[in-house]
């Protein structure tokens, strides 16, 4: 049965369309620097929000009562769900999806229930992955809604929900494979702690490394070859996540001896409650060769929560693709749109609407941020800023010639001395904004 039937594929029909079910920008198979619109951005629909998001928050219930929703725990309720999702995402063109392990099916009384109503619901997915074309970006596992892992998952202090972590982990990677999922996410959901008086740092860091060795062994054992990721959040649920921000994450996968085996899903609003910008977590990320997908979504700056608003500020989404451009792509990873309409936003359509907006920002923020580069000026006054690294001395020091003595018998002979180079911040906005 169809939901969408008033809804027809959604096409690019340019910036004058008066058609609020249209792209404005968002044009799949238009080229930019020799690459489709579509493979720069790689778009993914979320299925915990868009599918399984309620609008309930901590002062009201659901308000999103969704007409394909029997309200039942039911297998049957999942997999007809799973029908509707492909019907949404095929209209809007999204290529990819993204699936927690608990927002696809219910879960039963015990362990194997869970597992194998997972199987049946992962069938439809399956038929409908063959039906659209639409393949997986990454699964996950769901590691903190239930009240097993209060104090944590795999830096819990009771080591039975650790072990229920693994083995949710274990049939997650099996079933991302299976959906020929590209990548793998670990997003710490409880990972970290609400004080550090009933906490042992050391041994929470270290089964948190031990645990994502044996998932690294367990995808070699069955020949998973996604990327596996892990997604940065300094706090929310918990006042301190040990994944708080790049730097951090970066970090810890060295010091446990895991740096060639993950890197990281930067996610905008995290970047922000991290007390960050989106650019620069992705720039520290892309240097460090950790860059592997983004979460898209806005937060609000009036308001210090992860509201994960849909992207739709130009700006943010033209730094972005800025720093993607620069580092080449985006790789494996996608524009995944952790993305959830307002609970106000009732009518089905609204999720289109939140989607297509989403598509059309990163859309304009591409070519923006193409244009940027294609002009040459913002790039060239960054050039003359470090001229002096590109000769004499600067080179000498970068080629290892120099030693601290060496350069503090040129400092001595230098008489006194002051950089020559404007910083030019304001220049270099107005170029910005002339793209904009
Ligand atoms: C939480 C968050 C998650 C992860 C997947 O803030 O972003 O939805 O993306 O667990
Ligand atoms: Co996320």
């Amino acid at each position: 049965m169809s939901y969408f039937s008033d809804v027809n594929k959604i096409a690019y029909e340019g910036p004058d369309t008066k058609n609020d079910l249209a792209f404005r920008h968002y044009d799949a198979d238009a080229m930019v620097e020799g690459k489709t619109m579509r493979d720069h951005l790689r778009f993914s629909v979320v299925y915990w929000h868009t599918f399984r998001g309620t609008g309930a928050d901590p002062f009201g219930g659901p308000t999103l009562l969704r007409p394909w929703d029997d309200g039942s725990n039911s297998v049957e309720n999942a997999q007809n769900r799973v029908r509707v999702a492909f019907e949404f995402m095929e209209k809007l063109g999204a290529p990819y999806f993204a699936f927690h392990d608990i927002d696809i099916s219910p879960e039963g009384n015990t362990l194997s229930e869970t597992q194998n109503n997972f199987d049946r619901v992962v069938e439809t997915i399956e038929e409908e992955m063959q039906r659209t074309g639409i393949k997986l970006l990454w699964g996950t596992a769901n590691l903190f809604s239930h009240p097993r892992y209060m104090h944590g998952a795999a830096t819990s202090c009771n080591a039975e929900s650790f072990a229920y972590a693994a083995a949710q982990v274990r049939k997650c990677i099996e079933v991302t494979k299976r959906l020929g999922g590209e990548n793998y996410v670990f997003w710490g959901g409880r990972e970290g702690y609400q004080n550090l008086w009933n906490t042992d740092m050391q041994r929470e860091l270290e089964n948190l490394g031990r645990f994502f060795h044996m998932a690294v062994d367990y995808a070699n054992e069955i020949g998973f070859k996604g990327q596996f990721l892990i997604e940065p959040k300094p706090k929310e649920p918990t006042k301190h996540q040990y994944d708080s921000d790049a730097a951090a994450c970066i970090n810890f996968l060295r010091a446990y001896d895991l740096g060639d085996h993950f890197k990281l899903n930067i996610e905008t609003n995290h970047a922000t409650l991290a007390g960050h910008t989106m650019m620069h977590e992705l720039e520290y990320a892309a240097i460090q060769g950790a860059l592997g997908s983004i979460d898209a979504n806005r937060g609000d700056l009036l308001l210090g929560w992860d509201t994960d608003q849909f992207p739709t500020d130009i700006y943010q989404t033209a730094r972005t693709m800025l720093v993607l451009l620069k580092h080449g792509g985006i790789g494996s990873g996608g524009v995944n749109f952790d993305a959830k309409i307002r609970r106000e936003s009732i009518d089905i359509h609204d999720l289109y609407h939140a989607h297509i907006g989403g598509m059309d920002a990163f859309a304009r923020g591409l070519k923006i941020a193409a244009a940027i580069r294609a002009d040459g000026q913002l790039q060239g006054l960054v050039d003359q800023r470090y001229a002096s690294w590109k000769s004499g001395l600067g080179a000498e020091i970068e080629s290892g010639e120099h030693s601290l003595t060496s350069l503090e018998k040129i400092a001595l002979e230098t008489k006194a001395f002051q950089p020559m180079e404007s910083g030019r911040q304001e220049l270099f906005e107005n170029i910005v904004n002339r793209f904009i």
